[in-house]
């Protein structure tokens, strides 16, 4: 049984999808960021945190992509040409799609007010558009980033796509619009929405 520590409604919901996607009974404890319980576990106060056995996994995607490896589900080996192509598709999720959405999330809740500037939102917003067209050209025709199976990168892309929406960054028609919509539809994505919005 693993525990997953954090709030549903952060990037704790991402570890929530690869659990249901696997199939996998977890324990869930909605512990808020910087919480003064994560001290001891996570000096930066972040979550998502799972907890294996007496082992604390700290970072969404490093947690992600241990239960793929370990339940050899959604993930190529590693060491293949293949694995090296999916995680070029998981570090571009973070560096080039994540990356602009928590800039701009600092900037507008994150960061103490005083730091806060407006205008950075500007360029991150510029930087995500960059990142859609270059994931457009990338993706082409496939159903998944990496063909015709799901693997971690496409939750990581899809579970940004939504965050970018809630703050208005819609996509524009076409591959990468459909494709979030495919990989959304998942009954695992679904039953994991369902449980966060419960919450
Ligand atoms: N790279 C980390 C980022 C985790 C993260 O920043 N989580 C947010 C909630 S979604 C948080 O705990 N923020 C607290 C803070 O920035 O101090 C991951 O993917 O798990």
């Amino acid at each position: 049984m693993y525990t997953l520590i954090g709030l549903p409604k952060t990037r704790a919901f991402r570890v929530m999808w690869m659990l249901e996607e696997l199939g996998l009974a977890y324990e869930q404890i909605p512990t808020p960021p910087r919480d003064p319980s994560l001290a001891a576990i996570n000096p930066s106060g972040k979550v998502p945190v799972l907890k294996v056995g007496d082992d604390y996994i700290i970072d969404s995607v490093a947690i992600c992509q241990f239960l793929a490896d370990k339940h050899n589900r959604f993930t190529f080996p590693a060491g293949t040409i293949e694995r090296a192509h999916q995680d070029s598709f998981t570090q571009f999720s973070v560096d080039d799609i994540e990356g602009p959405l928590w800039t701009a999330a600092k900037h507008t809740f994150v960061l103490p007010a005083e730091l806060r500037i407006e205008d950075v939102k500007k360029a991150c917003r510029y930087d995500f558009d960059r990142a859609i067209q270059a994931l457009s050209e990338r993706l082409g025709t496939r159903s998944y980033v990496m063909g015709d199976g799901f693997t971690v990168p496409d939750l990581l892309i899809a579970h940004c796509c939504g965050w970018a929406s809630t703050m208005g960054w819609t996509l524009p028609q076409g591959n990468v619009a459909d494709y979030v919509a495919r990989v959304r539809a998942r009954p695992a994505f679904q039953k994991a929405w369902s449980i966060r919005e419960k919450a």
